[in-house]
């Protein structure tokens, strides 16, 4: 786990290879690869820690979290300041419409590999003939809307109006901004808003933001549009609101959740929301071994697992309302969210 480096990162020797590495992971990403793209996250943030130029393999094997095959691929950027295997995406057309039908909200693998058997070959294309659902038209509409980062400052005034209109309805509701921006990060693929009062349930948290909240932020404007979520878990239903929302005066639309957290699970929920997915990963993989169980809800412990290291019991519940109890109780030192970068 490291610090988030902000705007130090134009000092990195090794800007060249981490873009270049970051191209493919996200390319490894978008053909559901998952195994390849963790490593190459992995590979990335073991550079990003570097403050030598990496120019051989053996420098780059020498890094923790960088192995053979990564290795060679840092040397080969470092070598010739070009990776074939990224080269190869690039040039496949293929690939190319997979990379534009996929930056539409919500559109996996599957759905853009359809469209393209369909011979659906552009955004155009999609908008005249293909079978969109609500969210995609929506998604396709505010295409380059969605796709683009939002400035710390900008997250920050969208938080804000939420949290005035929430303070409004009642003055106990506890908003924190949850995904990136906890952890720091200079911009945002959305807004993660972390909503719950103390001593409140899920049902009168969502109660006070469905009846009142939203649709008083719809009537001012500040709210676009609702989005509906594709595959909501059992265990998320009726705990997210997903949709889009706009600052006065301006056309861009931004996309907002809102995740209703009864008290009870608060801590759990913090850490869950503000990850990053990696860190996630490996906090819960550190509890399953502790034979604990950690998800958006709380820390469950005498947790017994099968010989597949599948669930026989639900264990029962340790903490969820505070993050550092959870992190006392794993036994992992305090890490405060900037540092929570895998
Ligand atoms: N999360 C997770 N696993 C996932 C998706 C999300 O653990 N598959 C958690 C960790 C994320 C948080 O939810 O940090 C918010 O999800 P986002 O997709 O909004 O990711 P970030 O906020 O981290 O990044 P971005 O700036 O791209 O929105
Ligand atoms: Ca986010």
């Amino acid at each position: 786990m490291r610090k988030n480096e902000g705007t130090s990162k134009s000092k990195n020797p090794n800007l060249r290879t981490i873009e270049m590495l970051g191209k493919m992971a996200y390319y490894y990403d978008r053909i559901d690869d998952r195994w390849r793209t963790i490593s190459y996250r992995k590979a990335i943030t073991a550079l990003k820690r570097q403050t030598d130029y990496i120019a051989t393999r053996e420098q780059a094997i020498g890094i923790p979290g960088i192995g053979e095959r990564l290795a060679s691929k840092v040397e080969e950027i470092a070598c010739t300041n070009k990776l074939r295997r990224l080269e190869s995406t690039v040039t496949d057309p293929n690939d190319r419409i997979l990379l534009l039908f996929m930056g539409i909200y919500q559109v996996g693998l599957p759905t853009a590999s359809r469209w393209i058997a369909q011979g659906h070959q552009s955004l155009e294309d999609l908008k005249a003939k293909a079978d969109l659902t609500p969210n995609q038209k929506i998604g396709l509409d505010h295409y380059n809307d969605f796709l683009s980062r939002i400035p710390r400052s900008e997250v920050m005034a969208h938080a804000e109006i939420v949290r005035r209109a929430c303070s409004n309805a009642d003055a106990q509701i506890q908003l924190v901004v949850g995904g990136s921006y906890r952890r720091g990060s200079a911009d945002c693929g959305d807004i993660d808003l972390i909503i719950t009062k103390e001593s409140a349930s899920l049902e009168q948290i969502r109660t006070i933001l469905v009846d009142t909240v939203i649709p008083q932020l719809f009537q001012d404007g500040f709210l676009q549009v609702g989005l509906a979520t594709s595959r909501s878990r059992s265990t998320d239903r009726g705990s997210k609101w997903h949709g889009a929302s706009a600052l006065p005066g301006s056309q861009v639309w931004r996309r907002i959740d809102l995740l209703f957290v009864p008290w009870d699970e608060f801590g759990a929920a913090l850490i869950y929301f503000t990850g990053n997915d990696i860190f996630n990963r490996s906090i819960r993989l550190l509890a399953s071994r502790k034979k604990m169980r950690l998800n958006q809800h709380g820390l469950y412990g005498d947790i017994m697992r099968g010989e597949k290291r599948e669930r026989i019991t639900q264990g029962k519940l340790l903490e969820g309302r505070s993050e550092e109890r959870i992190f006392d109780i794993l036994g992992v030192p305090w890490r405060p969210p900037e540092h929570r970068i895998c």
